[in-house]
């Protein structure tokens, strides 16, 4: 019988999910299930390298494990897990970060620049090395694919380097991952500016929906949302880039087909399409919103102790191995 494909991904508790990280990331996983060993995890220590408060980031590990569940990630079939909770990711992260892992390689990661801005020498060490703790995160479980939105294909690619390079001096030790991203939908734009994507960190709220936000708010959020010079409904994300994200949201949270939605709007103008919009964000996060509320913390505690043991078995096997290449064994 075919060895199982494996797929790893996660997320960081740092703010209020969006529809972009469903859009992009989180709806592929519960598909993907059905096929592959999945093992989706709650990276909570990538949440550390930005300033944040204690309290929130454990108020957002739970969180997250509920937005995992209520997306139909059944932990019957995947595994769901804390980061923290097994010490064999900051381990392999060392490790990695010694051998195949570059600083000319880090000073190129886009999010870094991103976050650093200005003052790249004075924010965290573990900004810096963000890259080489999830490059360990997806090389321990011998990770063939790693589905992630858009803005995180540059992390898979040094994630691949690092393994290869490490293969090339220790002999072959980890799988070499691909990312996986998704056709459609693989980078939601900002409600408030379609050249940035809708991040959960951006300070304005207007600029994304969350997976929680209330429904109210929500569509008043769509009808908010700036849209481009014109008056019909096109689908030209060079030239409409605002537009053609909001037919991209249409599309993915109301299960249509952007082509079918380009027809059916034809002879119809920005408001009725954003009326229409918000009908259909509220409709899928009030669904969304009923699943995540019938989740207790207990359950997700639950969950998230039976995704601990199994990580930690299949982690504490490769790292015996790493140990026994490098020579510390
Ligand atoms: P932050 O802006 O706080 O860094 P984020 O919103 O980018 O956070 P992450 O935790 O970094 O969220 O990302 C989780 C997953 O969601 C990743 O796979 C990422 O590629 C995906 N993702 C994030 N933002 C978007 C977006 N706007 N469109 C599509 N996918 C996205
Ligand atoms: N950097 C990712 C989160 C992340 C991740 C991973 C994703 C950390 N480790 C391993 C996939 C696989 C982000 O979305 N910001």
């Amino acid at each position: 019988m075919d060895k199982l494909k494996t797929i790893f991904s996660g997320v960081q508790p740092s703010g209020n999910l969006t529809i972009g990280n469903y859009i992009g990331a989180i709806s592929q996983w519960s598909e993907l299930q059905a096929k592959y060993r999945c093992i989706f995890s709650i990276v909570d220590y990538h949440a550390i390298t930005v300033d944040y408060e204690p309290d929130d980031l454990r108020r957002r590990i739970l969180e997250i494990t509920k937005i995992y569940l209520a997306s139909g990630i059944n932990p019957e079939y995947s595994i769901i897990f804390q980061q923290s909770d097994v010490s064999a990711h900051t381990e392999l992260a060392w490790i990695l970060g010694s051998t195949g892992a570059y600083i000319a390689d880090l000073k190129k990661m886009t999010q870094f620049k991103d976050k650093a801005g200005e003052k790249q020498d004075a924010v965290s060490v573990g900004l810096f090395t963000y890259p080489v703790l999830m490059a360990a995160d997806i090389l321990l479980y011998d990770t063939q694919a790693v589905p992630v939105g858009d803005d995180q294909k540059q992390h898979v690619e040094l994630a691949r380097d690092i393994a290869k390079r490490f293969n090339g001096q220790y002999g072959d030790s980890f799988v070499v991952p691909e990312a996986l991203v998704p056709k459609e939908g693989a980078r939601i734009m900002s409600l408030t500016d379609p050249t940035k994507k809708m991040s959960k960190s951006d300070s304005n709220v207007n600029s994304y929906i969350s997976l929680l936000d209330n429904i109210e708010v929500a569509k008043k959020k769509i009808m908010k949302a700036v849209t481009d010079s014109g008056t019909d409904i096109d689908y030209d994300p060079v030239n409409r880039p605002a537009l053609a994200n909001l037919l991209t949201i249409y599309a993915r949270l109301g299960n249509r087909e952007i082509k079918r939605l380009v027809k059916d709007y034809k002879g119809f103008g920005y408001g009725d399409f954003k009326k229409d919009l918000a009908e259909v964000v509220a409709k899928f996060l009030t669904a969304f919103q009923e699943k995540y509320n019938a989740i207790s913390d207990d359950e997700a505690k639950e969950v998230l102790e039976s995704g601990r043991q199994k990580a930690e078995a299949l982690a504490s096997l490769k790292m015996e191995k790493i140990r026994q290449v490098i020579g510390v064994r």
